[in-house]
């Protein structure tokens, strides 16, 4: 299993609008193995294939308490949405260090494949509900500050340009 690289904010390839998966084989089994490796690596709960650099309708997720029940959606699509918008912290390993405030819907069901490339529907709340939506916003190219006001966006920019070069840095001394 490999550990991929994250692209960070304000990478223009997040910007990339990813492709359907035509054939879940085994290059797309490794991709979802290595993207949940990754994901768990950061700690994070969820992980879109555009931020690792493949543009390709693919996310994980695993928003259990004992970080214990992964998902891989192929092809993922929402088939419906609660009329009921909640608003919740949001964070990205794109923008580490970032949270605030967006307004999702609270319940949504999508339809996608597995990992063994069959169909299932999932109804997801709670956390999995914001970050099925965030994933899936990252599959069209769209990052959680574009829901912020053009002032924060700027902000959190500087900073997270200034934060990579820094690093940078701070791998080279
Ligand atoms: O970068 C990402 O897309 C992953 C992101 C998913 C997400 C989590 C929560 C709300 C929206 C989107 C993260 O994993 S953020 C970091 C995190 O570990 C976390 C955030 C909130 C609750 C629990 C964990
Ligand atoms: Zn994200």
């Amino acid at each position: 299993m490999a550990l991929l690289n994250i692209l960070r904010y304000p990478d223009p390839r997040l910007h990339n609008v990813a492709r359907p998966v035509e054939q879940v084989d085994d290059y797309i089994r490794q991709l979802a193995d290595d993207m949940l490796a990754t994901m768990y690596d950061a700690e994070g709960v969820g992980l879109a294939a555009t931020q690792v650099d493949v543009h390709l309708r693919l996310l994980v997720m695993d928003t259990s308490d004992g970080h214990n029940q992964p998902w891989v959606l192929i092809n993922p699509e929402i088939i419906a949405r609660s009329a009921e918008m909640r608003r919740s912290d949001e964070g990205c390993l794109s923008v580490p260090t970032i949270y605030d405030e967006v307004e999702r819907h609270a319940i949504v069901t999508v339809r996608a494949q597995g990992r063994d490339g069959q169909p299932f529907e999932l109804e997801a709340h709670d956390l999995m509900a914001v970050c099925v939506q965030h994933e899936m916003d990252h599959l069209l190219g769209k990052v959680f500050v574009e829901y912020l006001s053009p002032l924060k966006r700027e902000r959190i920019k500087t900073k997270m340009i200034k934060k990579t070069r820094d690093e940078m840095g701070r791998r080279r001394a």
